[in-house]
């Protein structure tokens, strides 16, 4: 069975997925795409030889649609996965899944009253192989009981129109989603520390933010955002167990002796060290729909993420611990 996908949103993740779920995907084709910009709505389904169709609701009405990829701008993505719940189709949703928390719980109630999980949230990071052997580990119990994360986030630089509280809500949400995946714990309380901030940037920037959260568990764990940071794109994660650590490697590349100097290139952005990790969650989400049993990131995650992101943002501006309040788990999400 080949899934057909329609896409909503053919911008820069938009189109990559596009390509992605042509060129690398077995099993899935793209059927159809929209944009609110029709001639790059056009261009891009020119590209895979496929159709434009004008809005996003004419996508997952569409007949031909079995499943719907949101890549649409954040605030528009709550609309389209609950019409996609409606329509009882399957919804890849990039991150954010919603920008409220409201509108995170309608969507867990509206896939719950469906009775069986359709959305799934982009959250890559579950599919780097460095997280998933870092998760190994831990899991394994051959560093004990994990007490403390250390992670950085660092960009090399963002446009003007990046604000501070996207630094929680853009670029923090994928570390906040991860540890919670590494851990299997739930965070409870978050807190923002904001140091001299960079004279490199914008001075309605607070860059960097360092960033302090606690699970159920009691585990801590400290995360530098630095967006503007200069040199280039670099995501680091080390656990410290009761017996030993974990630390994520850095990208595959050579090691380079001359001219008195030792090194190794950076990378300049998130796509070239997430590029695997991007590819393989399209193959195991269209795996997942072939099998009829969703296995990544769920509405839950999307949910909970958006939960703790809020409070996040409200210590940013307060400078205070703020508890995160979840609603209980829906054992149809595990709980
Ligand atoms: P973008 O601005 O390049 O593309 C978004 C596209 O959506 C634009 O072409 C815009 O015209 C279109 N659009 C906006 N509103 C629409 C609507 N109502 N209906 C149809 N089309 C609409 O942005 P982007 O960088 O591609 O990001 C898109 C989403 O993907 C964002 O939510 C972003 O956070 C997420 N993203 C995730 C990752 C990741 O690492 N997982 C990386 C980049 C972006
Ligand atoms: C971007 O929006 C993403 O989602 C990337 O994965 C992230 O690492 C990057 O810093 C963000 O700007």
């Amino acid at each position: 069975m080949t899934v057909h996908i329609g896409v909503i949103g053919t911008g820069m993740i938009g189109q990559d997925h596009i390509r992605r779920i042509t060129d690398v995907v077995t099993g899935a084709e793209v059927v159809a795409v929209t944009d609110v910009d029709a001639e790059r709505a056009k261009e891009a389904a020119d590209r895979v030889g496929t159709r434009a169709l004008p809005t996003g609701q004419d996508i997952i009405a569409d007949p031909l649609v079995d499943a719907v990829v949101v890549t649409s701008w954040g605030p528009t993505h709550a609309e389209y996965v609950l019409a996609s719940i409606e329509a009882g189709k399957y919804v890849f949703c990039e991150k954010p899944l919603a920008t409220t928390a409201e509108d995170g719980l309608r969507i867990l109630e509206a896939e719950q009253a469906f009775g069986k999980r359709l959305v799934q949230v982009g959250f890559m990071r579950r599919y780097d192989a460095g997280y998933r052997s870092m998760k190994r580990v831990i899991d394994s119990g051959e560093i004990g009981a994990p007490l403390l994360l250390h992670c950085v986030h660092r960009n090399a630089t963002v446009p003007e129109t990046y604000h501070s509280d996207m630094a929680v809500q853009d670029t923090a949400v994928h570390e906040i989603d991860i540890v919670r995946w590494l851990l299997d714990d739930e965070i409870v309380a978050t807190q923002v520390i904001r140091p001299r901030k960079t004279s490199k940037r914008f001075e309605h920037l607070q860059d960097p933010q360092l960033m302090l959260f606690e699970t159920a568990s009691g585990v801590r764990i400290d995360l530098e955002v630095f967006v503007n940071c200069q040199y280039g794109y670099d995501i680091q994660c080390e656990t410290v167990g009761e017996t030993g650590t974990v630390r994520l490697p850095d990208p595959a590349d050579v090691w380079v002796r001359r001219a008195a100097r030792h090194g190794t290139t950076v990378l300049q952005d998130w796509r070239p060290r997430f590029a695997a990790a991007f590819d393989l969650e399209f193959v195991e989400w269209v795996a997942s729909i072939r099998n009829g049993q969703l296995t990544g990131p769920s509405s839950w995650d999307g949910y909970a993420v958006s939960v703790i992101s809020d409070a996040t943002v409200e210590s940013l501006h307060s400078g205070r611990v703020v508890s995160v309040q979840l609603k209980d788990r829906p054992a149809f999400y595990g709980g």
